[in-house]
């Protein structure tokens, strides 16, 4: 429970399909908060460590060459129980299953082209933005502008 910072990739096809202010403005309007964010390629490397769990599964190469097909927007996000919030949003991995009113459920139709990643837990969160932002990058305190 609490204020916690959690994962989220803009995946190839949300690029590619110019759908990344309208993921970023669903995540913003929730009241989640942007404290970290890049445009990158993922090398095979960090795909393979980012998605360790599922290295040995059959869709894996399927997965490994669409996510380093093209760049991802790789983001943090703070916020209550930010890991949940942004799960609930994005909906089930299948987008075929997923809620309308979801991120995959509205935008979505292939499983492996589901636009979004969002960390699993916050354990989950810590390691894989440690993966994606280098110490010190994410700009907390940037974010709490008592003016506004
Ligand atoms: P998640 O993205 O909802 O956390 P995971 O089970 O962690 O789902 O799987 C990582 C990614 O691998 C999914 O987003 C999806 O693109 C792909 N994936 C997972 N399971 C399958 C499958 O059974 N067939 C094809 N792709 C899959
Ligand atoms: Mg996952």
């Amino acid at each position: 429970m609490g204020v916690e910072t959690t994962l989220v990739l803009l995946k190839p096809d949300a690029v590619q399909r110019r759908l990344t202010g309208t993921i970023i403005q669903r995540l913003e309007q929730k009241g989640l908060k942007l404290v970290g964010l890049k445009l990158m390629q993922i090398t095979e490397d960090l795909a393979k460590q980012h998605y360790a769990e599922h290295v040995e599964k059959p869709f894996f190469p399927e997965l490994r060459d669409f996510i380093t097909s093209s760049p991802v927007v790789a983001m943090a996000w703070e916020g209550e129980e930010a890991v949940t919030a942004v799960r609930t949003m994005m909906g089930a991995t299948n987008p075929l299953k997923a809620d309308p009113g979801t991120i995959r459920g509205d935008l979505g139709l292939n499983f492996t082209m589901n636009l979004v990643h969002g960390s699993d837990s916050p354990e989950s969160a810590e390691r894989e933005l440690s993966l994606f932002f280098s110490e010190g990058v994410i700009s907390y305190d940037l974010c709490d502008k008592s003016w506004l």
